[in-house]
């Protein structure tokens, strides 16, 4: 399969030098525009300016982009475009469609595996959902990260799904879950769940030592990074916990299943927190962006 690089990630790629991953759901389905490509774009400069090559994957109609131009980005961060959301299994539908796809973080771990890249960041990662007993909704970035040797940092689990369970399966996965400067499993927008990590780490170099040796041992999969969203940034765990509820509850009216409900859960909150949770989700990306560099440029 052809990937397209952009030229700085080629140059970075070929030479060696740090590159971090970020995927482009958050920016097609995650965040509202224009935020979407504003925030996109301040990302990428948060890595350049830490010496750090950007790798926005998404899928240009059918083409796996490893970077994005400011054209590119502008389409698939456009409303009006019809971008499909591509996890793992809709990644052949997608390129033998020819499509627009904006890449979840299994698709982009994926990618990023294909392409060598062996960082990303991105605010929060699928898990098992609230309810899965009844209806057995559990994300593929979860199978992802006990497949393809990626570390993936973000913000933790949001309550919007079922966080005790999504640990157990990513345990199960044998998938090293670390929390960054905490031992309290992060919930997104709230830096406090009540739930405890198992591992804590505190700098960059162990977080890239701990991959560097479960790759080393053979292991195969990635390794979560939990870098909890700061104080500043952070919601009371029940104040956003009641909003979560009512767009559970929103989603189960309106019969909202699937990949949807991601999307609609997002939206809904950002509307009923007028705009403050959206705002949280930026300052958390940004922050594991930069965490990421650190770490991208210790492997
Ligand atoms: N969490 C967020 N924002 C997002 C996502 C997760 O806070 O936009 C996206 C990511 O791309 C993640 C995907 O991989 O949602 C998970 O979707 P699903 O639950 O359908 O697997
Ligand atoms: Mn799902």
């Amino acid at each position: 399969m052809k990937l397209f690089y952009s030229e700085e990630v080629k140059e970075a790629l070929a030479k060696n030098k740090p590159v971090v991953a970020l995927e482009s759901t958050i920016i097609s389905h995650g965040m509202p525009y224009p935020d979407n490509i504003k925030c996109a774009k301040e990302l990428e400069n948060i890595l350049r300016d830490s010496g750090v090559t950007p790798a926005t994957i998404a899928i240009i109609n059918g083409e796996i982009h490893v970077g994005i131009t400011e054209s590119e980005l502008n389409l698939i961060g456009d409303p009006k475009t019809e971008v499909l959301k591509v996890s793992k299994r809709d990644l052949p539908i997608c390129v033998a469609r020819g499509v627009c796809g904006a890449t979840t973080v299994s698709a982009t771990m994926y990618i990023s595996k294909l392409a060598g890249i062996k960082i990303f960041a991105t605010g929060g990662i699928g898990g098992v959902h609230r309810g899965f007993s009844e209806v057995l909704d559990i994300s593929n970035d979860l199978e992802t990260l006990g497949s393809d040797e990626v570390v993936v940092v973000c913000a933790g689990c949001k309550s919007i799904l079922d966080i005790p369970n999504t640990l157990e399966y990513l345990e199960t996965k044998g998938v090293p879950v670390l929390g960054y400067k905490t031992i309290e499993c992060p919930a997104f927008y709230s830096n406090k769940s009540g739930i405890n990590l198992e591992y804590r780490v505190d700098s960059p170099i162990e977080i890239a030592s701990i991959a560097l040796n479960k790759w080393d041992l053979g292991l195969k999969g990635g390794v979560l990074v939990f870098n909890p969203i700061s104080d500043e940034f952070s919601y009371d765990s029940d104040e956003i916990n009641k909003v979560i509820d009512e767009a559970l509850l929103k989603a189960k009216k309106e019969n909202i299943t699937g990949k949807r409900i991601t999307p609609f859960l997002l939206s809904n909150i950002a509307k009923a927190t007028e705009g403050k949770s959206l705002k949280s989700n930026i300052e958390l990306v940004k922050s594991n962006v930069r965490l990421a560099a650190l770490i991208a440029k210790e492997m």
